[in-house]
């Protein structure tokens, strides 16, 4: 089913759900164009083409098909480029770590389409969260451990590395009292692939600014 015609990523101009697609694209090595929206008419180009199973994105063209559920998404680039584990039990730790990391991640995404007045409660919440229910888990399973499943580098691993980013760019000093997720973030930020890809100039979208988040409302008429 493989063909050499370019990934191509249709999504807006930042981060949103397209980001952790971006990051498992950039771990693996995998080269990839985007498509964005900046305009309400650029998505109803899209939406009326039929492209869009379910009139959403992200949507992303690879290997012949246009794919769309983020969850589906990486779990297609994750098998087809050998970073979800070696058997079924390892996929499945992979499977429910990720969904922590985008629950977790869910948090941070939605703080920026908030109104001014909720974001402080969003990030007391985002900070009590994180320090209370999902890095713990992840500060345990790194004890004495190079990678979060197996021995071996896999999609949970660079979502994770991609929430602790995430929560860290609203609380520096997050990782304080987790060692073992220093050592990771480290780890994991030095792979050659990642290290690329936070380097400036790459294609990582920053932080969403009022630009951007006005812009998806326009599009969505949220
Ligand atoms: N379950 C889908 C949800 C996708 C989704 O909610 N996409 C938003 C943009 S981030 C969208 O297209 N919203 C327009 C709509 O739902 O009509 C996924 O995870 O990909």
């Amino acid at each position: 089913m493989s063909d050499n015609k370019p990934v191509v990523l249709h999504y807006f101009n930042g981060r949103g759900k397209m980001e952790s697609i971006r990051w498992a694209l950039a771990a693996v090595g995998v080269e990839f164009e985007e498509k964005v929206f900046e305009t309400r008419e650029n998505y109803e180009k899209l939406l009326k083409s039929g492209d869009l199973l379910f009139q959403q994105v992200p949507m992303v063209e690879i290997d012949g098909m246009k794919l769309v559920q983020t969850k589906a998404i990486l779990s297609y680039i994750a098998g087809k480029y050998n970073i979800y584990g070696k058997d079924l039990k390892e996929r499945l730790y992979i499977d429910m770590y990720v969904e922590g990391t985008t629950d977790l991640m869910q948090l941070t995404m939605s703080l920026y389409f908030m109104p001014e007045a909720e974001q402080k409660k969003q990030r007391d919440l985002i900070k009590q969260r994180a320090l209370n229910r999902y890095l713990p888990v992840y500060e345990k399973a790194l004890e004495n451990q190079e990678y979060l499943v197996g021995k071996k580098f896999s999609l949970a691993d660079v979502h994770l590395l991609e929430a602790i980013l995430s929560v860290e760019e609203l609380n520096a000093d997050i990782l304080k009292n987790l060692p073992n997720l220093q050592a990771f973030k480290a780890r994991i930020s030095s792979i050659p692939t990642i290290k690329k890809f936070l380097e400036p100039g790459s294609k990582r979208k920053p932080i969403p600014d009022a630009t951007y988040v006005n812009t998806v409302k326009k599009i969505l008429h949220m």
